[in-house]
């Protein structure tokens, strides 16, 4: 079956309203953080938003998720409920952790996202694994694996990349390349910046996208994804995005121009976006009014919902740390 793109109106919309909902999702985790009701780190994804609405604009129910530290946009438009979501980040038992996990370690198992990690490159061998599981039990499903430009340097990503090609694994790499990982400009770290070139070191396929537009992005992730689905292997691709904002919420941004940045907020994805289907009669003012309101209200909802909720009593800190029932059982 083929997984051809179909664009009209309403899928255009669909894909401006979730990267609105991630933008605003995380704006209001600024203040949350700045009210210090979030607490530990918070990286955002202004700016990055057309990768994860495009890649997953295109995966199937049952396919796999994983991400980095970075990953509220993923969560959210994987399907993730902004309530547990929210909750999460406010360290409250109905995140979608039990408050466990916080802002890096987002995990939902009924949704197969395999989280949130705060290792760079730490989710590629995971997504071997579970590739791997999946091949043999869960035929025609795919994993994919986010990761920033910062992994393609570690050993990690080298040996996921050679047995994912190997063993001929249903898995979409998706590299974020982002051009820094923390200060490291990409072109001080990488011999070869065109990263979607090292998939040819693996004879596997792989592509590069600009991701300022989610409809580029959905496009190439179909493309990738109907030859992983076809059993040729597995895929890399690399979507050229930039972030907005400081790498987490303490960064004194030296290794870059503020004019850098501004010149790249002038085409924000968003307004991009909006723009063009404002021109192209996409989306009328009334509909552009309509989703503003119907994403503050779910704000408002999953804020309410979370500042509500429950922290986790002292007494249970030691529950779910360290084979918990091995323990007990092997007592005298
Ligand atoms: C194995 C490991 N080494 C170093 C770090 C510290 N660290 C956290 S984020 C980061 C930069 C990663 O950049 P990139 O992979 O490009 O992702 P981005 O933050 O740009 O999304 C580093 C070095 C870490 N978390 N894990």
């Amino acid at each position: 079956m083929s997984a051809k793109l179909h664009l009209d109106r309403q899928h255009l919309q669909t894909l401006y309203r979730q990267m609105l909902r991630i933008r605003r999702f995380e704006s209001r985790c600024v203040e949350l953080y700045q009210a210090q009701k979030i607490r530990g780190f918070l990286h955002l994804y202004d700016g990055e938003e057309p990768v994860a609405v495009g890649v997953m604009a295109a995966l199937q129910e049952g396919d796999a998720v994983l991400a980095t530290y970075r990953e509220h946009g993923q969560a959210l438009a994987r399907g993730v409920p902004m309530t547990a979501l929210m909750a999460e980040m406010l360290g409250k038992q109905e995140g979608c952790c039990r408050g466990r996990g916080g802002s890096m370690h987002i995990f939902d198992r009924e949704r197969r996202f395999f989280g949130g990690n705060a290792i760079v490159g730490g989710g590629l061998p995971l997504a071997v694994g579970i590739a791997m599981a999946d091949q043999q039990l869960r035929p025609g499903t795919v994993t994919v694996c986010f990761f920033g430009e910062g992994a393609v340097g570690e050993g990690a990503f080298h040996e996921s990349m050679n047995l994912a090609a190997l063993w001929k694994l249903p898995l979409l790499f998706v590299c974020e390349n982002n051009l820094y990982a923390m200060g490291m400009p990409l072109a001080e770290a990488e011999s070869q910046p065109e990263l979607y070139r090292k998939a040819e070191a693996y004879r596997m396929a792989g592509s590069q996208v600009d991701a300022i537009d989610p409809v580029r992005v959905e496009n190439a992730a179909r493309l990738a994804l109907d030859l992983v689905r076809a059993g040729k292997g597995p895929y890399l691709l690399e979507c050229r995005t930039y972030r907005f904002r400081a790498h987490s919420m303490f960064d004194t941004q030296a290794y870059r121009s503020r004019d850098e940045v501004e010149q790249w907020k002038q085409h924000d994805p968003i307004v991009a976006l909006r723009t063009w289907m404002q021109d192209n009669h996409q989306l009328s003012e009334a509909e552009a009014a309509a989703i503003d309101a119907e994403i503050a209200a779910e704000l408002d909802a999953a804020v309410a919902f979370a500042e509500a909720g429950t922290l986790e009593p002292v007494e249970a800190l030691e529950q779910f740390v360290l084979m918990d029932r091995v323990v007990q059982e092997t007592q005298p």
